[in-house]
């Protein structure tokens, strides 16, 4: 049985020392003990004493280990990436705290085989981790194809369905911190992100930094060394690389937290709107990828990123996070104006508060079993048509769960949360849910993945087909022919064509905890 741990003392001793990622990480947990503690003791309350069997967990931070070069931890005092770091210090916490017995390991000498989570910063799409399929039709990569229950890999951010959603932390304000806040904010008081100099590098931003600075004072953290001048316009208030408790500080006052294109889908801007800033940021027109950035070069995803912070953009938004194209000075100077104007309040997503990833993490052991496959189980009814209530397609037929249906099995997410609808050609099933205020749910394409299904959506297909193609199952229009899926770890939220109306499962939300469904705590 496992039970909550508020001491996390231990914890650091486990981690060990030497290495600054390490320390690093360790000054996290340190920080953040305090907020971690009484999330506990709420997310203890919610669950009511529900058993918790204690899991042996092997943590291997494979990014930190000598054999994989480990790159990063010289470059922790220098203005490289952290937000890996962010993350590995907040898993620890988490499962730590949750109670289950941990070993940290940062040898590859003592990595030992056992049920793998893989920690996966921008994730890997069904097309590029099984193998075969990739190695045919051009998705192989240097990481990916390890045929791997999709699930397996857990992002920093909701990026694809396919994967788990693992988040990290930022710290929640109380009222009284938001209100002090608020009331000290310097309306002219500028912070850029990024904290290397070569961001001050990216082109095009002489135009809207002379912009900037004729309205506000600009600051940034970028790291310098001592001996060498900063690399940054003089008109800009450095202050070097800053510990993160004081880079909060700075955020507390500022106004604006302002994004030149890099670096992508880090975890400040989420600190700076949590403190209360406004994050401006640049569209990207035409969206980056795989296929057309060398940052996502070699990624095993096609996802098309169309600003710097996809989730900020489209999660949060307005007022906090303004999307605007700065090629475009009046759209760029206008935006400027209008956010010196306005009040916003400190905000964090729920799922990125200390509670709300706990509950996520907790919910990922208590019910992910990649042991079974949903073929398996025991289901004894199947899904039925069903009158759409949608704004998007009023009359369209899709596919709910009976509710009075005896299920026979356990099945998490809970088969009830599902609805099965057929999307518009070219969409993908990540979109075609996301249309319908759903979230595309991949143990669900199990029920869609039938001659039935296709008949119960009212597509008539003169032929069928089965074979392996992550789009499937699908149906063309020309031909009227309709393709089942042959092989299941291929089944896919992400990817769409033209061709294809896509047959896609669906599932509801908790408001601020995406991963979740109502039921499935
Ligand atoms: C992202 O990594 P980064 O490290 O570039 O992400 P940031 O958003 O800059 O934030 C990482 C942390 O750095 C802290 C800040 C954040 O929690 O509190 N920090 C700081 O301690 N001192 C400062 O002066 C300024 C910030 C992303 F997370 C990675 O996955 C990507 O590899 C990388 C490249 O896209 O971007």
């Amino acid at each position: 049985q496992a039970a909550f741990r508020s001491n996390l003392s231990h914890l650091l001793e486990l981690i060990g020392s030497g290495k600054e990622s390490l320390i690093f990480m360790k000054r996290r947990i340190k920080q953040l003990e305090a907020h971690w503690a009484p999330a506990a003791r709420r997310l203890e309350a919610k669950l009511k004493g529900a058993r918790r069997d204690q899991k042996q967990i092997l943590i291997h931070i494979g990014f930190l280990t000598e054999e994989s070069g480990d790159v990063f931890s010289p470059r922790v005092l220098k203005g490289g990436p952290l937000g890996e770091m962010v993350q590995w210090a907040d898993i620890l916490a988490v499962l730590f705290i949750l109670g289950h017995n941990l070993k940290i390991t940062v040898s590859l000498k003592e990595l030992q085989r056992c049920r793998f989570r893989v920690i996966d910063t921008f994730g890997t799409e069904p097309a590029y981790n099984h193998e075969e399929y990739a190695t045919l039709h051009g998705y192989r990569t240097n990481w990916g194809y390890w045929n791997f229950n999709p699930k397996q890999f857990m992002t920093m951010f909701p990026h694809t369905p396919d994967n788990s959603f693992m988040g990290f932390v930022s710290e929640e304000l109380n009222s009284t911190e938001k209100q002090f806040i608020k009331n000290n904010k310097d309306s002219n008081m500028a912070v850029v992100y990024g904290k290397e100099a070569s961001i001050w590098k990216l082109q095009g931003k002489e135009k809207f930094l002379r912009i900037l600075n004729k309205y506000m004072e600009i600051h940034g953290t970028v790291y310098y060394e001592t001996q060498r001048p900063p690399e940054v316009p003089a008109f800009v208030k450095n202050h070097g690389l800053l510990p993160q408790q004081e880079f909060q500080q700075l955020l507390r006052k500022a106004k604006l937290f302002i994004g030149f294109g890099f670096p992508y889908e880090g975890p400040a801007p989420l600190e700076a709107i949590a403190n209360g800033c406004v994050f401006l940021q640049s569209r990207f027109s035409p969206p980056h990828s795989s296929l057309n950035h060398e940052f996502f070069r070699g990624k095993p995803t096609s996802r098309e990123v169309f600003s710097q912070h996809p989730y900020a953009e489209n999660f949060i938004g307005k007022p906090h996070v303004w999307t605007v194209d700065y090629n475009n000075s009046e759209e760029f100077e206008a935006a400027i104006k209008a956010i010196m104007r306005i009040q916003v309040d400190p905000y964090l997503p729920y799922e990125y508060t200390c509670e709300g990833m706990l509950e996520r993490i907790y919910a990922y052991i208590q019910h992910q079993d990649f042991c079974i496959t949903t073929e398996s189980s025991p289901l004894v009814a199947s899904p039925q048509p069903a009158r759409a209530l949608s704004a998007l397609a009023p009359n369209a037929p899709h596919l709910v769960w009976p509710h009075n249906a005896s299920l026979g099995s356990e099945a998490w997410p809970p088969v009830h949360s599902f609805q099965g609808w057929l999307a518009e050609t070219g969409r993908t099933c990540t979109d075609a849910c996301l249309d319908r205020g759903l979230i595309c749910e991949p143990s669900f394409f199990f029920f869609l993945n039938t001659q039935d299904a296709f008949l119960k959506l009212n597509v008539s297909c003169d032929r069928t087909e089965s074979e392996m193609n992550h789009l499937y199952p699908a149906f063309a229009q020309l031909g009227r022919e309709c393709y089942l899926q042959k092989e299941p770890i291929l089944y896919s939220c992400a990817g769409s064509n033209t061709k294809y109306h896509r047959l896609c499962p669906c599932r509801d939300f908790q408001k601020g905890q995406v991963a979740l469904c109502q039921d499935c705590l």
